[in-house]
């Protein structure tokens, strides 16, 4: 990293504290590891190449439709967010990418962003568009739809922007971009179920044409909300049907708190995978709906499954040089917490759960498939989610330069304290643009 937002020194002298103690817990692990036939230096290495963008509308304190408590320090623009997100690399050295969200990070300097990024050691993933809110001087309304809406001008306006989310994120060296809408029907008959369909497909293939030859479009499903009757896209079936329409650059984006309760979330993984339709995700968690909680913090075994599936989809992809490469993003909201904090703790949940499944004994596990040895099965899966895999993600920080104890080293750093004197908010500013 060129240029660390926090001092380097700091954070080594932060490791030494706990050097002896990590070193024993790694050669305690290495040991239980070893009686596996598991070496415990390729699962560090492997570590080491997980990778998840961050989420710029993450880093200031989110809120819900009753309130949005402020945070300290808030960023207040993109330059700031993007320094946020570089104390999040420095620490966990796992989140070297950022995904923007147009208007809210609209830059008229894209190369002065990029520059200040690359300076905190970050790239940019997927760029997002926005057409579920108004902006201030917008010509029209998405009051009523916007790639889906029976107005054509609405329509048009839409594309537009996300035409122009594309010319943004080519200038940063983004490959991506992601599409949700939030178009859909509160009440039965406010819109022809398929005709909104119709409408939205129409749209998407005049922002597809826009695409560079190496760019995907990720449409991103969820169920309700904003719509509380029917959503365009509320399933990864109408994604998938989406995908499949628009072309091969078209690919579906699974954000875990986007479904209904208790679906089986590694299950539209598989298929996604099988079909070469899965993009990306949107990490978080979630107990009742689009809850965007920290990753792993309500139910870390789903993500677990998640990650096994994906250990699936590129074991078979590499026996037959496929391809496989799905977009990691997080996409939380901190109400409760620094947001720094929890994109720190979540992104390492998630790396967690990457080293757990490829802790999978995968071919134990096919034999008790295929023998019918269910029980086996299960432990096969269990013995791998129960290991604690803390000390090879903390090491694989430590050889990359980061933080063996993220939040105590951040903590220790003052940043908050910091930042909370350098940036005073500003009246009636929210960090997302959502009030
Ligand atoms: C919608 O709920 C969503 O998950 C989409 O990814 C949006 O871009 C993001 O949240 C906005 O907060
Ligand atoms: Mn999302
Ligand atoms: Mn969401």
């Amino acid at each position: 990293i060129k240029n660390p937002v926090l001092d380097a020194g700091q954070v080594a002298e932060q490791n030494a504290k706990v050097q002896a103690n990590l070193q024993a817990d790694y050669e305690a692990l290495g040991g239980v590891l070893s009686r596996r036939g598991v070496d415990i230096d390729k699962l560090t290495a492997l570590a080491a190449t997980f990778a998840v963008a961050l989420p710029s509308w993450a880093a200031g304190t989110g809120g819900t439709r009753f309130a949005r408590f402020a945070g300290k320090g808030e960023p207040r623009g993109v330059f700031e967010k993007m320094e946020d997100c570089g104390v999040v690399h420095q620490l966990t050295r796992v989140t070297p990418a950022v995904s923007l969200h147009f208007p809210w990070d609209k830059t008229d300097d894209a190369s002065a962003l990029k520059e200040v990024a690359n300076g905190y050691g970050l790239g940019f993933d997927a760029v997002n568009s926005n057409t579920f809110q108004d902006q201030v001087g917008q010509e029209h309304t998405y009051k009523y739809g916007s790639l889906s809406a029976q107005s054509g001008a609405a329509r048009a306006q839409a594309v537009q922007h996300n035409i122009e989310c594309i010319e943004l994120g080519k200038k940063l060296g983004s490959k991506a971009l992601t599409v949700w809408v939030g178009d859909g029907a509160n009440f039965p008959g406010q819109n022809n179920l398929r005709g909104s369909l119709e409408r939205y497909l129409d749209s998407m293939k005049d922002i597809y044409g826009a695409l560079p030859d190496d760019w995907n479009v990720f449409i991103e499903h969820k169920l309700f909300e904003p719509a509380f009757y029917a959503t365009v896209i509320a399933d990864w079936g109408t994604s998938f049907a989406a995908a499949q329409q628009l072309g091969p650059k078209a690919k579906c984006l699974v954000d875990l708190g986007h479904h209904a309760p208790n679906t089986n979330i590694e299950m539209i993984v598989a298929r996604l995978a099988q079909f070469g339709k899965l993009g990306g995700f949107h990490f978080n968690d979630s107990k009742y709906g689009d809850d965007d909680l920290d990753s792993g913090s309500i139910n870390p075994f789903q993500l677990f499954l998640v990650f096994n599936e994906l250990a699936d989809a590129a074991e078979r992809a590499k026996s037959d040089n496929s391809g496989f490469n799905p977009a990691y993003m997080l996409d939380q909201s901190h109400n409760v917490t620094d947001p720094i904090e929890s994109l720190m703790s979540s992104a390492v949940e998630v790396q967690r759960a990457f080293i757990q499944a490829a802790l999978v004994d995968r071919n134990a596990l096919r034999a008790f498939q295929e023998s019918n040895d269910v029980l086996q099965a299960a432990q096969t899966l269990k013995a791998a989610y129960r290991t604690d895999v803390s000390a090879i993600l903390a090491t694989a920080r430590v050889r990359a330069g980061g933080a063996a104890d993220p939040v105590a080293a951040y903590r220790a750093s003052g940043y908050r304290e910091k930042v909370t004197v350098a940036r005073p908010p500003k009246a009636g500013a929210s960090s997302s643009g959502i009030v």
